[in-house]
């Protein structure tokens, strides 16, 4: 790689289909920016119905009877996968730098996210000779017996803002099943998963199994959904998206779905607990990755005695967060992804200010070039106003007062959205009250966005999804059952 990260070296800007790169079937193009300068890195082919075609054909012809794909034993599939994890690993620099050229997010942190997309790899390189049916007790003189299989091709649609990682959420476990591929990466990102195509083709994946194509998502994603041989469609992205989703499965042709999509995630702070360390816990769960994360700490529910104290050293803390190019080792946040996302976090903050919540911190966009947000610290927040109520999807924490854990339960459960939640309290009562109370698919006692690993089940309850990443769960979202009885 380049001395300079920032000069990485783009060799992927073509379609991935059938394990070669090409040009898309209108041979159009689009640009992919770098959110940090807001100039263009590179040209890539754009994908369209005509080659999401071509490569659910490729896909479907690499799992049909007989193939290789079909008939490799289990085991070897498992070192297929450890071999791209390998890979990965060994060019993780220079894959950590394109995921900060078109994301945004610090080098440091890249880094450290691809690190844990080759663990997640290796984890569900592990499951592919342990996915297995089981034998059944039947009335009568009969043996029964289940089988699992792969449920066929596979579209995955994900967004932008963990693009290596969520493209390792997604190919672990279908690739564990026997299953094959078609990955549309979101627009912004598109470079860090051609990136990986590449060094699946060098691990020795079979030609179709393993699929990208960039595009947008009205036209490429949507020609997925809808596409009649696609058997499942796994989707990360915003709520909205994900009731297309839903549709184009239903009228099309019944494909299998899983949704992981957007959050207002509480967090609740006693007043028993260490006001430093509580401040520490609430930043990062809103401030990590530049708050865009589907499961940030977005509401940062404070027990009256301690609140005031809370929102000044909050406050300070958010002041303390260095903004600046993701490059600079000295960086904590970089840029929002792109215009349109700065543009929304902007309004969405001018609608706090107007609806009377007020700026403890932050508050308005950094520069003028490239997207950077000031760390954002909203206090005096109730339910009611938009900030409490919509995921901004960047650096903007709402702070707000309760009194009792009945109360702060019922506040907490009060919105549409259900992925994450945590607690900090010294009282495991209390904790273990609020855990199982709470509607989330993740809760966190005493720490925030901890543990999220390949070991873990991740996902949405209500509107936050359907469906479960990572962990054994993971992996029977792309499994059919097939259960086969002997007569005897
Ligand atoms: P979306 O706009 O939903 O985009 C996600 C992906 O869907 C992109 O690849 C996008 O393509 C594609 N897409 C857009 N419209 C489509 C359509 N009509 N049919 C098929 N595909 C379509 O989300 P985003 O703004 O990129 O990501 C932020 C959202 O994702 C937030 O709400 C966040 O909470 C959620 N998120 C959830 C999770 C989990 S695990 N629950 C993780 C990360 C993010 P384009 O690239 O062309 O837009």
């Amino acid at each position: 790689m380049a001395s300079d990260p920032r000069n990485v070296e783009i060799k992927y800007t073509k379609l991935f289909i059938d394990n070669e790169f090409v040009d898309a079937v209108s041979k159009k193009t689009f640009s992919v920016l770098n959110p940090s300068t807001e100039k263009v890195i590179v040209e890539v082919a754009e994908g369209d119905k005509a080659d999401v075609d071509k490569a659910v054909a490729a896909a479907k012809a690499a799992i049909a009877r007989g193939s290789e794909w079909r008939t490799m034993d289990a085991s070897r599939r498992g070192l297929l996968i450890n071999k791209l994890a390998d890979l990965l690993e060994n060019n993780l620099d220079e894959i950590s730098a394109i995921e900060t050229l078109e994301n945004g997010k610090t080098f440091e942190f890249s880094k450290i996210i691809t690190s844990l997309s080759v663990n997640v790899l290796r984890y569900f390189a592990g499951f592919t000779d342990k996915i297995h049916g089981s034998t059944i007790p039947t009335d009568g003189p009969l043996l029964t017996m289940t089988r699992k299989e792969p449920v066929g091709v596979v579209g995955q649609i994900i967004p932008w803002n963990y693009a290596i990682m969520m493209a390792t959420w997604k190919w672990g476990p279908a690739l564990a099943a026997g299953c094959t591929i078609v990955l549309k990466p979101a627009e912004q990102t598109p470079l860090g998963a051609l990136y990986l195509a590449a060094l699946a083709k060098e691990a020795g994946f079979p030609k179709g199994v393993i699929n990208v194509v960039p595009g947008f998502g009205s036209t490429a994603g949507s020609a997925l959904s809808w596409h009649p041989d696609v058997r499942k469609i796994a989707f990360t992205g915003s709520t909205q998206v994900g009731h297309f989703i839903m549709e184009s499965a239903a009228k099309s042709n019944l494909k299998k779905v899983s949704l992981e999509l957007g959050g207002k995630s509480p967090l609740v702070i006693f007043d028993d607990f260490n006001v430093d360390e509580a401040v520490e816990i609430a930043a990062d769960a809103i401030f990590s990755n530049h708050g865009q994360n589907c499961c940030a700490g977005s509401r940062t529910f404070v027990q009256s005695k301690i609140y005031n104290e809370f929102v000044t050293k909050a406050a300070a803390k958010a002041n303390s967060i260095k903004v600046g190019d993701p490059f600079c080792p000295e960086s904590q946040q970089g840029p929002q992804v792109d215009k349109a996302t700065l543009d929304k976090i902007l309004s969405l903050i001018e609608s706090g200010k107007k609806q009377g919540a007020n700026v403890a911190a932050g508050g308005n966009r950094v520069g003028d070039v490239g997207y950077y947000v000031q760390p954002t610290v909203f206090s005096n927040v109730t339910d009611n106003m938009i900030i409490a109520k919509e995921e901004i999807f960047g650096p903007v924490q709402s702070i707000l007062k309760f009194d009792t854990l009945e109360e702060v339960i019922e506040r907490a459960n009060s919105t549409e959205y259900g992925l994450a939640a945590g607690v900090l309290t010294k009282n495991i009562d209390t904790a273990m009250v609020f855990a199982q109370a709470v509607e989330a698919g993740s809760v966190w006692i005493n720490c925030y966005d901890e543990a999220i690993g390949p070991h873990t089940p991740f996902g949405g309850y209500k509107q936050s999804g359907i469906g479960r990443d990572l962990g054994e769960e993971s992996i029977k979202e792309y499994l059919e059952t097939k259960t086969i009885s002997i007569k005897l």
